[in-house]
């Protein structure tokens, strides 16, 4: 009787969605093709030593010519919701200036195809891809005017393919391609790579995405032809109480102000302020704000997404922040990527400081990106047994599905990613898919944690 009753547990709420999730760049591949122009990303790759095994983007998972097959392993899959990013080198190739139709026929042939299998689109607009001409021309991020471009293109696209998408996310992950990408003491790995000489240049290029952001809201909202929901989607540093103790709970929540860039990115995105403590922290290093730009960064937003994969401990201390952060042990349990450490209730913690530490519990939330790096190989008989991403993926559902029972307005899970692609600087050494593609062949194979994920689907549960 206890034993079935557990096994029924970890249901979801009816409308609750599961989906998948990949960008534009990452699995398309096609990159001379379809009047498409280079990104910061091929200029990036085609520097020798950047890659980490040296392999280039140009055919990746071939997807812009293999759209439908994919599609069809998402609907053997179950999922009815799937995030995927627009690529601006695609529609705009010089940035800015004339729409390539082109370039908008590709994903208006893949939006009609998703909506064959009754598949919904999410769109992200920009996944890293900046175009190459706006780097040239005034250092895309650098400068200002890599906002208002950004606008212009928002509403190329959503005039064009409004009335198929009414789901929008506007930047993934602010941080990873301006303090990832703009570096002062040491070469950056994500692209541009560019060096600069002060911390407040590398500031001022997420304030510029800050402000793409809100910009990009309000085009969205003027252009589209229909009511659509608005998110941002960033990487959130997830502090977790080290016991859940009030005096801990509440060091995490100091601590969530200054980790990772959230008092820089996520405050000034959902709370109109930079937060003060972080621009403590900053001094002479943080940007330059003029008049209005906290008006336009604080749009309003229909849902947040939250990518999430690891996190940071903290705990109360006798020291003038009244918090530390705790270093992992060598022994610490991790993926197969050194910076996934296994910490599943970082996800019930992004979701609730999010909500509380914020003071947004009005904001519906969703999973935009979870996952991890497993070794995948192709066993004797062709498969690829996944098990450890199965045990991480079951984990961190448990830590959504906490969530959920205390009422956080959790609405659905992207799971990073469908299939293995161009995992960035690490190439096609790094894994992260439920589907194995074998790049020589382009040939999908389907992992254990896919048939895993579609039985979750089916029972709408944590199996
Ligand atoms: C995300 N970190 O990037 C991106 O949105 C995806 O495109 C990417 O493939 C995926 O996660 C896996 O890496 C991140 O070091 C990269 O904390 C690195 C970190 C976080 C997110």
């Amino acid at each position: 009787q206890t034993f079935r009753g557990s096994l029924n547990s970890y249901k979801f709420p009816k409308d609750f969605f599961w989906g998948v999730a990949t960008s534009a760049f990452q699995i398309e591949g096609a990159v001379n093709e379809g009047g498409r122009k280079p990104s910061v990303w091929d200029t990036f790759s085609a520097i020798p030593g950047r890659i980490k095994d040296g392999s280039s983007p140009a055919v990746a998972c071939d997807h812009y010519h293999r759209y439908k097959d994919d599609i069809k392993l998402m609907a053997q899959l179950g999922v009815k919701d799937y995030r995927f990013s627009i690529a601006w080198p695609r529609i705009i190739p010089d940035g800015r200036g004339k729409v390539n139709e082109e370039g908008v026929d590709f994903y208006k042939r893949l939006l009609d195809e998703l909506n064959k299998y009754g598949i919904t689109p999410h769109a992200t607009l920009f996944h890293w891809d900046s175009p190459q001409a706006l780097e040239d021309k005034y250092g895309s991020w650098r400068s200002r005017e890599m906002a208002s471009d950004f606008a212009d293109y928002a509403t190329a696209i959503v005039t064009r393919l409004g009335d198929r998408i009414t789901h929008w996310m506007t930047l993934n992950e602010i941080s990873q391609f301006t303090h990832l990408a703009y570096g002062v003491d040491s070469q950056p790995n994500n692209a541009p790579g560019t060096r600069v000489s002060s911390k407040k240049e590398v500031w001022q290029t997420s304030h510029h995405a800050l402000l793409a952001h809100g910009l990009g809201c309000q085009a969205i909202r003027a252009a589209s032809p229909k009511p659509c929901a608005i998110a941002l989607v960033l990487d959130i540093g997830s502090t977790v109480p080290l016991t859940e103790s009030a005096a801990d709970i509440a060091a995490a929540q100091k601590a969530f102000h200054t980790y990772w860039f959230n008092g820089g990115i996520i405050f000034p995105a959902l709370t109109g302020a930079y937060s003060p403590i972080m621009l403590k922290e900053l001094g002479a290093d943080a940007p330059d704000i003029q008049d209005g730009d906290l008006k336009t960064i604080h749009q309003p937003l229909d849902d947040f997404g939250i990518n999430l994969y690891t996190g940071k401990y903290a705990r109360a201390a006798n020291n003038p922040q009244g918090y530390e952060l705790l270093d992992f042990p060598k022994s610490y349990p991790k993926m197969q990527a050194t910076w996934i450490k296994f910490i599943p209730e970082s996800l019930y913690w992004a979701i609730r400081h999010v909500s509380d530490t914020l003071g947004r519990q009005d904001l519906p939330l969703f999973v935009s990106e979870n996952g991890c790096i497993t070794q995948d190989e192709l066993n004797e008989s062709g498969e690829v047994i996944d098990s450890d991403r199965i045990l991480y993926l079951r984990q961190y559902l448990r830590a959504a599905h906490r969530a959920i029972q205390e009422k956080y307005p959790l609405k659905g899970y992207f799971l990073w990613s469908l299939m293995d692609n161009f995992e960035w600087s690490r190439g096609y050494s790094d894994r992260f898919g439920i589907v194995y593609t074998d790049y020589k062949t382009q040939k999908r194979i389907p992992k254990a944690s896919f048939n895993w994920y579609a039985e979750c689907i089916r029972q709408n549960r944590v199996v």
